[in-house]
């Protein structure tokens, strides 16, 4: 059945898959074989207290079901969230490609998608310091595209022989399966030391980007260099960006901490709320494209994908938008069951010779077949594509089709030579005819050996309190190594990053940053390969910064979906409460009434409220501000739990919009926070309450990131 909120139907997908669903309402249980069943509680024996005979095929058929209901997890990314929606383009690129989904501008073209991290099991919390995976399965009329990317513009290696490397050296450490969905352990950070082609995308993961607030606030990347090929048949390089309306936020590391174990689910929540109350999340969609002829002018490889092109030389032009407006109707039929593939392309879009892509472009076809058990996974409502498909590939493990005919091959004259071959002018694929004069080489390109300038340009590019953050989770990450080598590794590679962030890690950690290190710095090379020849040649500084690697600069215009906790009791002052209360919902936010006990509460003017959460089940961390209304009665009964306390100094630690008026002030002398008067994202009794409302709409008030270090919880 549908979600309340998605009743109609929306695209050409969902009915698809609506002819899938089954509704239990109004109707009998019954066994697979359609048995009506009238006894589910108890199996048969002989006798009240005998033993149960083997005989009873209800209990043999529900029991294997319920032993075989799990599937193998993804060997990456296997925690994961996912919606329905649809992407819908401003302006033909014909001039570029011809993809049906970017020259028809009426078309609305159905999408799911799948957001997830990378590290951690299935179980595992959301806020693991980490990348999220930004995957999209674009349904289109000339077949299925896949664009399988993450939150960051590039990858930790090279090629795809260093994935099973990267990911065995992240995942929980085999001896003893510690530690979960975390890098901070020895073996991830032995690797990277190693095999410094990781730096950029590491750096990256060392920022708020490895901490989303939400799904709905952050960028996602193609990474790769594509192809876009054109009617003529002529060739451009493209990279894909996703910018999210909200802008791009985070929280800080000691909420993500803390929201792991106040709402494991807090990312997968938030992304299913959000579409059920109508507050649909949005991505624009921006491709940054290069000339064939200009491949070679850039200080970096096009086809290295630890490398993005800075933005402030090849700008992102927007193309069209992304919504998504349906949740899934099951979780494991869609969510768990979707498989992405970077090979599912158009007609319109084509590879290039990035050594990572054209491993993927096995990797995960392979993946699917022990995930989901068969060849046959395209079969599966969520991955059907929404044409119909005809070939000569038959059988195999769970065949939910019924091939008709005598032939299943080709040419056959039997059946006409069906299917038939399709011819360009019908909209054929070809691959694009790239001139390569090569030799057959194991090696890998000089020009993929500068590790450090693009790193250095990240760590340039921030605001001062996102620098302060990258300093905070190297120190931790590596404060949590237990080998000091290792350790000294890292000061020494980061020093040739950057000085100034390597002297404060140092700090943090109490050590000096060596002179030297005795193994040559990256080992990711062939044996018999001339050591000097790969290893990462000096920074270079080809770009002083560039705006679009900092949060600084995202959108600060909005408060939609924000999340606010009104602390209150019994008595708080209706007057007070109102006005933030109108100014807040028409701004979209979500007004939460947090109080001593569940239920509801009365207001002074003896109205009813109904209270979203007793403060012994929720957190600050869960919200993005804090309002405290007045009214002595209900400020009394705020001060006997200290609780209440907690929550307005954990708010204002994490740098969160706070308003109190009249008496709540009292909160704020009883709480850990002290010389607020200054503060500009700190409220008594503030004239308009649309103060508060724009010191929200800027996310966090980071100036006060020093003063609040200090406080204690
Ligand atoms: Fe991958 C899943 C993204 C490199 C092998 N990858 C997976 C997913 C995302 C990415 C978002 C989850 C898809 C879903 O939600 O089902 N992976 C990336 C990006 C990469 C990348 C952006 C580099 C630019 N991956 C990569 C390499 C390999 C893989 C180099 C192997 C050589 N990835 C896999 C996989 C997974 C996967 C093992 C696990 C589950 C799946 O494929 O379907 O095959």
């Amino acid at each position: 059945m549908a979600n309340k909120t998605n009743e109609e139907s929306t695209s050409k997908k969902i009915d698809q898959l609506s002819s899938h669903y089954k509704d239990p309402k109004d109707k009998t249980l019954t066994t697979n074989q359609g048995l009506k069943v009238n006894d589910t509680n108890n199996s048969l024996k002989s006798g009240e207290r005998g033993a149960t005979l083997l005989e009873d095929f209800l209990l043999r058929e529900k029991i294997t079901s319920f032993d075989h209901e799990r599937i193998p997890e993804r060997i990456v990314h296997a925690r994961g969230s996912a919606a329905h929606g649809y992407f819908e383009l401003y302006k033909s690129i014909e001039n570029y490609t011809k993809a049906g989904l970017f020259t028809d501008t009426k078309r609305k073209t159905p999408v799911f998608v799948r957001f997830s991290t990378v590290a951690g099991s299935k179980g595992s919390p959301d806020l693991a310091r980490d990348v999220r995976g930004f995957a999209v399965k674009f349904y289109n009329e000339e077949g299925t595209w896949d664009l399988v990317g993450n939150n960051m513009p590039i990858f930790f290696i090279q090629d795809a022989m260093k994935f099973p490397d990267l990911i065995h050296s992240v995942k929980p450490e085999p001896h003893r399966e510690i530690p979960q969905a975390a890098s901070a352990h020895d073996t991830f950070y032995d690797f990277v030391s190693r095999a410094t082609e990781t730096l950029h995308n590491h750096i990256w993961v060392m920022s708020d980007r490895a901490i989303p607030r939400s799904y709905r606030m952050m960028e996602g990347f193609g990474i790769h260099t594509f192809r876009f090929i054109n009617k003529e048949g002529k060739s451009h390089f493209v990279k894909f960006h996703w910018k999210p309306v909200l802008g791009v936020h985070s929280v800080t590391w000691d909420e993500a901490v803390k929201i792991n174990g106040a709402d494991s689910d807090f990312h997968r929540r938030d992304l299913w709320d959000a579409i059920e109350a109508g507050q649909y999340p949005e991505w624009e969609f921006g491709i940054q494209v290069v000339a064939e002829e200009d491949e070679h002018k850039f200080d970096f490889d096009l086809l290295d994908p630890t490398k993005l092109i800075p933005e402030e030389m090849v700008p992102v032009e927007i193309i069209g938008k992304m919504t998504l407006n349906r949740n899934p109707e099951n979780f494991f039929a869609e969510t768990e069951q979707v498989a992405f593939l970077p090979g599912h392309i158009v007609p319109g879009i084509d590879f290039t010779n990035d050594p990572l892509l054209q491993g993927r472009l096995f990797s995960y076809r392979d993946t699917q077949l022990s995930r989901l058990g068969s060849p046959n996974f395209h079969q599966i409502p969520i991955n059907k594509p929404i044409v119909p498909t005809h070939n000569n590939q038959r059988d195999g493990h769970m065949q939910t089709e019924i091939p008709k005919g005598q032939t299943a091959y080709f040419p056959n004259s039997l059946t006409m030579g069906c299917p038939h071959l399709a011819k360009m002018a019908d909209g054929a694929f070809t691959s694009y005819e790239e001139r390569i004069d090569a030799r057959k080489i194991r090696s890998r390109s000089e020009s993929f050996s500068d590790h450090y300038s693009q790193p250095a340009l990240f760590y340039r590019s921030l605001a001062p309190w996102e620098q302060e953050h990258v300093v905070d989770a190297y120190t931790f990450e590596l404060g949590k190594c237990e080998h000091s080598y290792i350790k000294e590794r890292m000061l020494w590679i980061i020093n040739n990053i950057d000085t100034s962030l390597a002297n404060k890690v140092a700090k943090g950690l109490g050590m000096e940053i060596p002179d030297s290190i005795e193994e040559p710095v990256n080992q990711a090379i062939g044996a018999d390969a001339e050591v000097e020849k790969f290893q990462p040649i000096p920074k270079k500084e080809y770009l002083k910064s560039d705006k679009a690697l900092s949060q600084a600069h995202t959108k600060f215009n909005s408060i939609a979906t924000r999340k606010v906790a009104v602390l209150a009791g019994d008595g708080f002052s209706m007057s007070d409460f109102k006005p933030y209360k109108d100014i807040l919902e028409k701004e979209g936010a979500m007004v939460k009434i947090i109080a001593p006990h569940g239920g509801t509460i009365k207001c002074d003017e003896n109205m009813e409220h109904k209270v979203a959460a007793a403060i012994m089940t929720t957190e600050s961390v869960l919200f993005d501000a804090v309002f405290v209304p007045g009214g002595k009665k209900s400020v009394d009964a705020l001060l006997k739990n200290g609780k209440f306390s907690k929550f307005i100094s954990e708010a204002f630690k994490h740098c969160k919009a706070i308003a109190v008026c009249n008496e709540a002030e009292d909160l704020l002398k009883n709480s850990y926070i002290k010389d607020y008067n200054d503060d500009k994202a700190l409220f008594v009794n503030a004239k308009q309450p649309q103060e508060f409302v724009d010191a929200m709409a800027k996310h966090r008030n980071w100036d006060r990131m020093e003063k609040a270090s200090s406080i204690p919880v």
